[in-house]
């Protein structure tokens, strides 16, 4: 009798603990890491230009703001970068809290840094670090509280010599970029 209460009762809580991982994994909100290669733009502005036959980006293409003589004088003018810039528009899928990361290359520590604009949020700024001349993922330093549906991102001249291969706008915190990644299309917006 008593082993049968216990069973019983084991029973009724493995089945309780199977019901509430199921609703776990029901009602988790739904993560999304939308990813866009550069070189794939809406619009692209001079002097920013599309780069190819580089095998250590993504699709072996990537834009940049090409290096200038002499290099660094556009941040120190005020001007801020000559104005180039990649434009894209992106379906997101779902509204939420998103963090963006651009995969970078940064020619030197006068070199390593981007604008990144949002619709019209205030523009930040991707990069700053101190580790050059080798693609790495940089993260924008404020995440974003996106509407479900199309979303405008440009990544903007700052600093000449700096490169941009592909960018990432994910809901999901755990996801820290290390390497390229596939790109989703389907959150591509080409009209
Ligand atoms: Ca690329």
């Amino acid at each position: 009798m008593t082993n049968g209460r216990v069973r019983i009762g084991a029973t009724v809580l493995l089945i309780c603990a199977l019901v509430g991982t199921l609703a776990a994994v029901v009602f988790a909100a739904q993560r999304y890491n939308i990813v866009i290669e550069t070189e794939h733009y809406n619009a692209i502005k001079p002097s920013t230009a599309v780069k190819a036959g580089d095998t250590t980006a993504s699709n072996g293409k990537y834009t940049e703001y090409p290096l200038k003589r002499p290099h660094a004088t556009s941040e120190n003018s005020g001007v801020q970068g000559d104005g180039g810039s990649v434009y894209f528009k992106v379906r997101v899928p779902e509204q939420g809290n998103y963090t963006v990361w651009v995969r970078t290359w940064w020619y030197d520590a006068c070199g390593n840094s981007f604008f990144l604009v949002v619709d019209d949020k205030p523009a930040q700024v991707v990069g700053g670090d101190g580790t050059f001349k080798t693609w790495k993922w940089r993260k924008a330093p404020q995440p974003y509280a996106l509407t479900a549906g199309v979303h405008s991102v440009k990544i903007q001249n700052r600093e000449d010599g700096a490169r941009a291969d592909q960018f990432l706008i994910t809901n999901d915190t755990r996801t820290i970029p290390t390497r390229a990644m596939a790109e989703t299309p389907d959150y591509r917006v080409t009209e």
